[in-house]
């Protein structure tokens, strides 16, 4: 075979998908794969382990299922030892000293540090690079700029219609089946003591994941986070099981139980598929048509399926549509100029505060932790006690496995920390200890009270929640979704503010 090859086709890590468009016209004959385990990417934020143990196996597991189907692949991987400063930029040009590639053809990077560096690598190296659209998306992202042309602020909502008409699902001619668009207000019932919630689907790490692992071990065991039980699907076949024994036994109560959270339940009615999305394991589209006939089938209700589609067609591409519309002035939103630092509690989970322990910990045995702990419990306490948004950015970015900075830094910054002002959501997702209680048990085992307004034994989130209407009120008043808060403060005395004033300031000096 000969060494002289015409693309070298690079493959990131969160790019593990046949149909991945730098290999739409890839001829075994003539070219070859390059992917690589790189220092940069592994530690440009310090990454949970099991982060990446994880995408290092998929990676691998990728690399060795495109040599089985005849594909030439180039593959570095990180040693326990070596070599300390790779890079993607240092890895192609290596390829390229050693293939002399007529050309290099990668799809278009999900983080715009990566996307930025690439643009140079033309005149860098000297060689022809093509930059192909990551067609995985459903919606484009010149397309979701039109969308977005010429409206102040942009709501999921409509965007969410336009998919749903774009790709047809759920529809009914030019209608919603069932006749409503949305059935979120199902979808809020509290967990029940006496659940009986399936076990999510484990794979024991074979001999590629351990040795990952491994690798993990000796060369990031500073980073954050818990390498074992390793458990993740790390192959599309493996992935698939996952989204399978979701739709059959998850799926039909996913809607319902939303937004519930149970101590010791990390997993509750969710897919975990999030991991195996954002890598390129399992494919969008197919995911939510997968979901659709589930419904058709009779298998799983309406609400259900609805808010499953709408967190993957409406929330993951609008997500994503606002990261590349926005970026880079929207790493450096602090609407709400919050300054506070990020506490230590968030990387040992040693607060009295039951919610927010259990989901730090979680967090620390998964990599994972679901929606409504990531928003009303961690995203709720970083939003009202003011924590720096670069600081939970990057918490943030770390700690979960299905983190790139796409779709983590619209989630951060604009729904939890409402640092773009309101560009994203509509009003800060703000809540008080009665939230948490209703919706999760966490309260009766907690140390605080839930029912106690002020005082050391009061729920720190009751106070915390006024003091931030408080603090930002000359911001936030305005804001007509905000009338109901601002109305009860109006009539708030001034000896309760005071309490408030002072048992949050008490609070915030001993974080
Ligand atoms: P399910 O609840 O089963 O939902 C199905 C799928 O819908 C998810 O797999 C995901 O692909 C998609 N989805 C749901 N909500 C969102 C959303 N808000 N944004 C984008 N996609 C969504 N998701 C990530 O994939 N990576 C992140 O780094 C990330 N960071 C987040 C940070 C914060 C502060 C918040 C509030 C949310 C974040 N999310 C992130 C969104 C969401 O919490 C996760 O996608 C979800 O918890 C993953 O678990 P799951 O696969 O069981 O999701
Ligand atoms: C997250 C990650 C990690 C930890 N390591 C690698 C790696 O060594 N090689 C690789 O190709 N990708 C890795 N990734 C995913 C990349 O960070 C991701 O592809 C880019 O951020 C996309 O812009
Ligand atoms: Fe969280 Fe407050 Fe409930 Fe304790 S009482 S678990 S701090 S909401």
């Amino acid at each position: 075979m000969s060494k002289q090859i015409r693309n070298l086709v690079l493959i990131l890590g969160d790019q593990l998908s046949y149909n991945i468009s730098s290999l739409n016209d890839f001829d075994p004959a003539q070219d070859m794969v390059l992917m690589c385990e790189v220092w940069e990417e592994a530690t440009y934020v310090k990454h949970h382990k099991k982060k990446i143990a994880f995408l290092f196996s998929a990676m691998r597991h990728f690399a060795q299922s495109l040599e089985d189907k005849g594909y030439r692949v180039s593959y570095t991987q990180l040693d326990i030892s070596g070599d300390i400063d790779s890079s993607f930029g240092s890895e192609v040009m290596r390829a390229i000293d050693q293939f002399s590639p007529r050309k290099i053809i990668v799809t278009e990077a999900g983080e715009y540090r990566v996307a930025e560096d690439m643009k140079q690598w033309a005149e860098r190296f000297h060689i022809d690079v093509e930059i192909r659209e990551d067609t995985r998306f459903l919606s484009n992202i010149d397309e979701f700029a039109a969308w977005a042309d010429g409206r102040k602020t942009l709501r999921m909502e409509f965007f969410y219609r336009e998919m749903r008409r774009k790709y047809n699902i759920l529809m009914d001619g030019d209608s919603p089946v069932g006749g409503q668009w949305n059935y979120d207000s199902e979808n809020r019932s509290p967990a029940q003591d006496n659940m009986r919630i399936p076990k999510p689907l484990i794979f024991e790490p074979d001999n590629i994941s351990t040795a990952c692992m491994d690798l993990v071990e000796a060369r990031f065991s500073h980073h954050f986070g818990d390498i074992k039980p390793f458990y993740f699907a790390v192959t599309h076949e493996q992935a698939e099981q996952v989204l399978d024994k979701f739709i059959k036994e998850r799926l039909p109560n996913f809607g319902t139980y939303q937004d519930a959270m149970l101590q010791g339940e990390p997993w509750m009615y969710h897919s975990h598929i999030s991991f195996y999305l954002n890598c390129g394991l399992i494919d969008p589209l197919k995911t939510i048509q997968r979901a659709e006939q589930a419904y058709f089938d009779g298998h799983a209700p309406l609400n259900a399926v609805e808010g499953f589609i709408r967190q993957i067609l409406g929330w993951r591409e609008y997500i994503r549509g606002i990261y590349w519309l926005k970026m880079p002035d929207y790493q450096d939103e602090n609407f709400l100029e919050a300054q506070r630092d990020l506490p230590w509690l968030f990387w040992d989970g040693k607060t009295k505060m039951n919610c927010l322990r259990q989901c730090v910990l979680e967090t620390k045995e998964n990599a994972y932790a679901h929606h409504i702990q990531r928003l009303m419990v961690l995203g709720n306490f970083s939003l009202l006690a003011g924590l720096d948004p670069k600081q939970v950015n990057e918490w943030y970015l770390i700690v979960y496995a299905d983190a790139y900075e796409w779709v983590e830094m619209p989630n951060v910054s604009g729904m939890i920390l409402y640092a773009d002002g309101g560009y994203l959501a509509s009003k800060p997702y703000a809540a008080s200890g009665a939230y948490i209680n209703r919706m999760s048990d966490y309260c009766k085992n907690c140390s605080y009270k839930v029912s106690k307004k002020n005082g050391p034994e009061a729920c720190p989130f009751n106070y915390l929640y006024w003091d931030f209407f408080i603090r930002h009120e000359d911001t936030l008043k305005g804001n007509p979704r905000l009338n109901h808060s601002y109305r009860t403060l109006s009539k708030m005395s001034d000896e309760k503010r005071a309490a408030i004033k002072h048992d949050a300031d008490r609070f915030l000096k001993e974080l």
